[in-house]
């Protein structure tokens, strides 16, 4: 099956962020074939079928890649605290925040996760996302752990989405091993990871005061490897606590957070090829003071991602345009940088550069159109949805009013 969609500006969001003003993609089934200036089609393309855009800009579908959407309950009566001057981390000393939510996760059934996890990952859909990173990390105890990544699989075949699962096991230390992180840890490299590796694409922990030291993470990543998974982090986040110097050292699809980075930090990831994922959604609701190193970032070139860290506690919300808006206002990244950020960079955090997150021949069918003047529009509206269309694999899964 041949399809033809036309009419339409395209930014590719391939590694010279070309843009076709008069611009058509040709699709055979699932896979791009052709993209170009109308004008330059192949002779004699015969299509199966044509998609008429009027006009509208098409880029690759959006690419979320740090979520923690299955998960059972929420804290509002912690936000409400926080927003009275608690903080996060005193509200997870004493017991709650991340383990308020493992006791409801440990409670729910896998048709309840599905059934909580489904209207946060359809708002991210309606904004034409179409590849979405779901973690794990509210279980703590093998077999709920286990129960959240089949939740999220099972979200997948439901929807037309690719998920990317990553094991968050170093969440947060569970009760049960009050005061003995480091047996944690072992537990979960040596009986956790060979039975779970099959399940998940890559591996996750918290490196933080508050949940696990970079020499724990530098352990986890050893096991991690050992298994052929790859490793993320979720780091500097309240303070420096060395993350990124072992994410690095491990050669890390991606370092989360990052608002305590510092220039060595920044180098390091250059240097590791290890994409850069703001969570700026995080920053705006614990009210955080200090920013990220993006100049740092800029300046070593380290690859930079923009994600909505979609989770109960630092990052209540399903939505990555405002992800992207608040990357543009509160970080100060660009209309190119945020676009990148939900699209090519995003798709190398996930192990899927060369797969999807760009319109170049053979990649994989996904893209967004967006009823908007101008990229720039792009990271602008908060609150607002421009997106028309979403094509999944080659197949228009998504039609909108906007
Ligand atoms: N950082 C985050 O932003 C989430 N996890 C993490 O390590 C927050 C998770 C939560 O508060 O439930
Ligand atoms: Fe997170």
């Amino acid at each position: 099956m041949l399809t033809l969609f036309r009419h339409c500006r395209i930014a590719t969001c391939d590694d010279h962020s070309h843009v076709f003003d008069h611009g058509a993609v040709v699709v055979r089934d699932d896979v791009i074939e052709w993209v170009g200036e109308e004008h330059d089609l192949p002779a004699g393309l015969r299509a199966d079928r044509t998609i008429e855009l009027a006009g509208r800009w098409l880029t690759p579908g959006l690419i979320d890649c740090h979520t923690h959407l299955v998960f059972a309950g929420q804290r509002a009566a912690e936000f409400a605290r926080r927003t009275s001057g608690t903080s996060y981390a005193d509200i997870a000393r004493e017991g709650g925040g991340i383990l308020s939510t493992v006791r409801a996760t440990r409670a729910a059934s896998e048709d309840e996760l599905v059934e909580q996890g489904r209207p946060r990952l359809r708002s991210l859909l309606a904004e034409g996302v179409t590849t979405v990173e779901i973690k794990s990390g509210y279980g703590l105890e093998l077999q709920t752990e286990a129960r959240m990544l089949c939740a999220a699989r099972r979200l997948e075949a439901e929807h037309p989405v690719t998920v990317s699962t990553s094991l968050l096991a170093a969440h947060a230390l569970p009760p049960e091993f009050e005061g003995r992180a480091d047996e944690y840890i072992d537990t979960v490299c040596s009986d956790w990871l060979p039975e779970l590796a099959v399940r998940v694409d890559a591996v996750d922990a918290y490196c933080e005061d508050i949940a696990f030291s970079a020499t724990q993470c530098d352990r986890l990543f050893g096991a991690a490897r050992a298994l052929g998974l790859p490793v993320r982090l979720h780091t500097e986040q309240l303070s420096n606590v060395g993350g990124s110097q072992v994410a690095a050292r491990h050669g890390a699809l991606s370092c989360d957070h990052l608002e305590y980075a510092t220039e060595a930090d920044a180098l390091a990831l250059a240097r590791a090829g290890t994409v850069a994922v703001m969570l700026p959604v995080a920053f705006y609701a614990l009210a955080e003071k200090q920013l990220p190193p993006i100049d740092a970032f800029r300046r070593h070139g380290v690859p930079l991602a923009v994600a909505s860290d979609c989770n109960p506690g630092s990052a209540p919300g399903a939505s990555l345009l405002l992800a992207m808006n608040m990357a543009r206002r509160l970080f100060g990244l660009t209309s190119e940088e945020v676009l990148l950020g939900v699209t090519r960079h995003a798709a190398r955090a996930l192990g899927l550069a060369g797969q999807r997150g760009s319109l170049v021949p053979g990649h994989g069918a996904d893209f967004a159109a967006w009823s908007i003047d101008s990229l720039d529009e792009l990271g602008y509206w908060a609150g607002f949805n421009p997106c028309s269309m979403a094509v999944k694999d080659g197949t228009v899964v998504l039609e909108r009013d906007a």
